[in-house]
Parts: structure tokens; C-alpha cells; sequence
């Protein structure tokens, strides 16, 4: 916790249609623009191989966050701006203009079933830890107690390439 109840909060920010560059430029933008979601970093941008069903690459990034917002009004802010950008829900896993995902929210553990936090993929995904462990390799995830750096430490790192 800091100051004024702000909840240190990590997402995670994916697009595989479009623009995907410019696609998660402007929805760092808009997060940032959003009163209760102060942006305090945010990751370079890589093209990651798609995991999932046959698909194109993904550009993927993290961002962390200082948040008044509840868990569920923050999943629904990020929703709304996943349908500004266009995101037509198809198949799971499938191709996307925007997807935002609550990866951590402060120390808390939520299993509901609209909302899992920890999200319940990262500790598996490197195009989540890759981005993370950029800007916050000491982070605890608060599942497994382990750091973003020892989570990493643990998975196939290849199809993730930073974006110059
Ligand atoms: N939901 C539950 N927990 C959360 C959370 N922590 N954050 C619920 C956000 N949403 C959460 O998500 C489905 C529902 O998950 C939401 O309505 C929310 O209530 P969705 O975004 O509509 O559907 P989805 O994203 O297709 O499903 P899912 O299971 O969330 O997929 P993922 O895990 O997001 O995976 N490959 C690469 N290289 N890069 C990617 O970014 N992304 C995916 C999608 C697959 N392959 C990828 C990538
Ligand atoms: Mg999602």
C-alpha cells in the first residue's frame, strides 16, 4: 500500500490485429488518462510468438500502475477500453486488437469467477514475465512468493524479441 490507498497493480497489455504497435501506444494513453490509474512505468514493447490457436505474432508490453480503483472497477475500466479499440470476443485465446489483463493487484489473491488475481496464466507465460522482469524484476507475486526475476528463471524464454 502507498500513499492515498494506491494499489501498486501490474497489467498486461496484448494485440495481434491492426496496428498493434500504435494499437497499445494509445491504450497506454488512455489508461493514463483514466483518474484513480497513475502509470508509473511501462515496459518496451516485444513481438512474441502466439500461444494458443494458429495466429499472427503478438506485440505485448506490461505496465505498472498506482490505483484507487477496486479490483472489479479496474477490470471493468480495462474492458471498456478493450471495446473502445475495436475487440470483437471470438474464440478463447484467439486473435485480438487489444487485450488488457490484470496480472497483480497489490498482495491480494482473488479467485472469482469473472476475475482471477494473480491472473492465472503469467507464471507460465514469457511474454508476460519478459516485459514484467523489465520493469519490476523484484516485484512479488504474491501466489507463489516468488520474484518476477525467479519466475522467469523458470520458463522457455525463446519466441519473446524486443521491439527496437
Ligand atoms: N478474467 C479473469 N481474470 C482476469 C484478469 N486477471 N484480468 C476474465 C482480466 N480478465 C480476467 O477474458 C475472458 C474473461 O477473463 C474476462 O471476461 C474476465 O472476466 P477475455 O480477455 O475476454 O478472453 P481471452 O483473453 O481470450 O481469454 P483468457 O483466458 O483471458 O486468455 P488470455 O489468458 O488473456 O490469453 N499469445 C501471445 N504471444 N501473447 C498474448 O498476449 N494472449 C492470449 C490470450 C493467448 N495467446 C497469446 C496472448
Ligand atoms: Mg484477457
Amino acid at each position: 500500500m502507498t500513499k492515498n490507498n494506491s494499489i501498486l497493480t501490474v497489467i498486461a497489455l496484448g494485440s495481434n490485429l491492426g496496428n498493434s504497435q500504435e494499437t497499445l501506444k494509445l491504450a497506454l494513453e488512455t489508461i493514463a488518462n483514466i483518474e484513480g490509474i497513475t502509470i508509473k512505468k511501462y515496459s518496451s514493447f516485444y513481438q512474441t510468438a502466439p500461444i494458443g490457436p494458429e495466429q499472427p505474432d503478438y506485440i505485448n508490453a506490461c505496465a505498472l500502475l498506482e490505483t484507487t480503483l477496486e479490483p472489479n472497477q479496474l477490470l471493468q475500466t480495462l474492458q471498456n477500453i478493450e471495446n473502445k479499440f475495436g475487440r470483437v470476443r471470438q474464440e478463447r485465446w484467439g486473435a485480438r486488437t487489444l487485450d488488457l489483463d490484470i496480472i497483480i493487484y497489490g498482495d491480494l489473491i482473488l479467485n472469482e469467477p469473472d476475475l482471477i488475481i494473480p491472473h492465472l496464466l503469467m507464471n507460465e507465460r514469457a511474454f508476460v514475465l519478459i516485459p514484467l522482469a523489465e520493469i519490476a524484476p523484484d516485484l512479488i507475486e504474491p501466489k507463489s512468493g516468488l520474484t518476477i526475476n525467479q519466475l522467469l528463471a523458470k520458463v522457455d524464454q525463446t519466441g519473446v524479441k524486443l521491439i527496437n
